[in-house]
């Protein structure tokens, strides 16, 4: 049992938000060591080489006596429930009354000077979190953008000292281990199945979003999904739709024969002029427009970014068209809500069927959503990865399936398949760690054999 000394501030996880947590406290001069529950964590020796005098503990979190710990900041992809911290739950840190097991957002939140909009949903808080920086950046306002997106929210601090405006997208993990955020404007989207392996059910991961809005002063709610509606009361609450606004909700109506976005009764732009295709993203587009409203950013400069954005790389992302086949990398659908929104955007649009190439880590999610749209739209489906069984249990009887050992194979098959007039959509409805490092590089690899492909095709 290796006993951690009074005073010192235990990081776990060595990951970006580990690392980013290490380099904060380091830079304070917080004395702290590290843990990873991992024999063999990526990127040790880097670490160990750029904090030469810091102990590191590998393995199990139960051969740390942390009695006299000073603080735990650990990762978002640490349960706090892990062995070894669940019997630190309930318990405060004497200094300050916060819980003693904490993530990368308290520390964040301890130290921000800048008002914080922050963004969390089962889907589409990339998209949304990237809107409402573009808009703030449109307006001229000096703002840093991360959290879940990529860059850790710690790192921001330093990065832009003198942001005027945080933007943050949060996952469930981040805000289950977050005590206050604060936030001037905090957005919950949407709530789907999703990372129920951590939450254990649709109640636990609901809870664990519902963080958000600890300390908001202003709440944007999805008025269709009363599962993101604060259990709790904030000052000032804005709702949208993708249907008519009732009162002052933010919605799409009907004026002279076009949808128009609106704020209540005040046409905003018509639809159509949002650059990002399908009505889900005008649902996502209207959260951005009440969040930028509540920071006071001009309507000119929300709607100038509206009418240009493309989206983001993996989300519903054209990689090629040849021989009248669409290829769309959706490798950020990780999840069956995700996946759903891609089928209902693309297949009412197809003159063909869609190919879709689904598995990987499932997360304990139902499948069965997908059986009806894909009876629909489907030509075949392709499985691959962990839980192709299950995503096969779900679907059988309902279109043609096929079971493929990796998304090479399973491109194969789809090239093998497809028609003029088709999609191969890649929307695995499951996360990628079983064969891949992460999203993007499923994503990446999607991209790299389509090119190739087509050009080996002469396509
Ligand atoms: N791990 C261990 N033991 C440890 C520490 C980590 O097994 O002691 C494992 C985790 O279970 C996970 C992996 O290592 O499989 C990475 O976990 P991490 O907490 O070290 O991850 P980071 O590299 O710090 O990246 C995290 C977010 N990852 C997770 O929440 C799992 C990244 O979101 C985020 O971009 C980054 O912080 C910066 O804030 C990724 C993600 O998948 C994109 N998020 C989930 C999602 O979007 O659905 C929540
Ligand atoms: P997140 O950061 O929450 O994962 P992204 O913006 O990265 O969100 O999008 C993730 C996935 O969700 C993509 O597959 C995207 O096509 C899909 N998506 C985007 N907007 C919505 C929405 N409003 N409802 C459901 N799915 C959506």
């Amino acid at each position: 049992m290796v006993r951690i000394p009074e005073g010192i501030t235990l990081v776990v996880g060595l990951g970006l938000s580990g690392r980013a947590i290490c380099r904060h406290l380091g830079r304070r001069g917080v004395p702290f060591m590290v843990a990873d529950t991992r024999a063999a964590p990526p990127g040790l020796d880097d670490f160990r080489a750029a904090h030469p005098g810091v102990a590191v503990h590998l393995g199990p979190l139960t051969g740390l006596d942390l009695a006299t710990v000073e603080e735990v900041v650990v990762s978002p992809g640490v349960d706090p429930g892990t062995p070894g911290l669940e019997a630190l739950a309930g318990r405060t840190r004497a200094a300050t009354g916060e819980p003693l097991v904490v993530g990368e957002m308290a520390l964040f939140v301890r130290e921000a000077r800048a008002p914080i909009a922050a963004i969390t949903g089962a889907n589409a808080k990339s998209t949304v979190t990237t809107l409402v920086g573009e808009m703030a950046r449109e307006a001229g306002v000096h703002v840093a953008v991360g959290g879940n997106l990529g860059t850790p929210a710690l790192d921001l601090l330093d990065a832009a000292p003198d942001a005027e405006l945080f933007v943050l997208e949060l996952s469930s993990f981040q805000l289950e281990t977050t005590p206050r955020l604060g936030a001037e404007t905090a957005a919950f989207l949407n709530l789907s199945e999703d990372h129920l392996d951590r939450h254990g059910d649709m109640a636990g991961y609901r809870a664990a979003k519902l963080g958000i809005f600890r300390g908001a002063r202003h709440a944007v709610v999805n008025a269709e999904d009363p599962m993101t509606w604060p259990d709790a009361p904030v000052p000032a609450l804005d709702r949208f739709t993708t249907g008519a606004p009732a009162g002052d909700d933010w919605g799409i109506a009907g004026r002279e024969g076009r949808d128009w976005l609106m704020h209540g009764t005040t046409p905003l732009m018509p639809a159509a002029e949002v650059r990002l295709p399908g009505r889900h993203n005008q649902a996502n587009a209207l959260a951005a427009l009440a969040m930028g409203h509540r920071l006071g950013l001009p309507l000119a400069a929300m709607c100038a970014v509206l009418r240009c954005f493309p989206g983001l790389p993996h989300r519903g992302e054209l990689v090629a068209e040849a021989g009248g086949v669409r290829w769309i990398n959706d490798s950020k659908g990780t999840n069956v809500g995700a996946t759903l929104a891609a089928i209902a955007g693309l297949g009412p649009t197809l003159e063909g069927r869609l190919i879709l190439l689904a598995g990987g880590v499932g997360k304990g999610a139902d499948f069965t959503p997908l059986a009806a749209p894909l009876a629909r739209f489907g030509r075949e489906a392709i499985l691959f990865g962990e839980d192709a069984a299950s995503l096969e249990a779900a679907l059988v009887g309902q279109l043609p399936l096929t079971r493929a050992d990796d998304l090479e194979a399973a491109l194969q098959r789809a090239a093998a398949i497809a028609a003029p007039g088709d999609c191969v959509l890649l929307s695995p409805a499951c996360a990628s760690l079983d064969q891949f490092p992460g999203f993007a590089a499923r994503g990446d690899a999607f991209r790299r054999w389509v090119t190739r492909h087509l050009a080996e095709e002469g396509a």
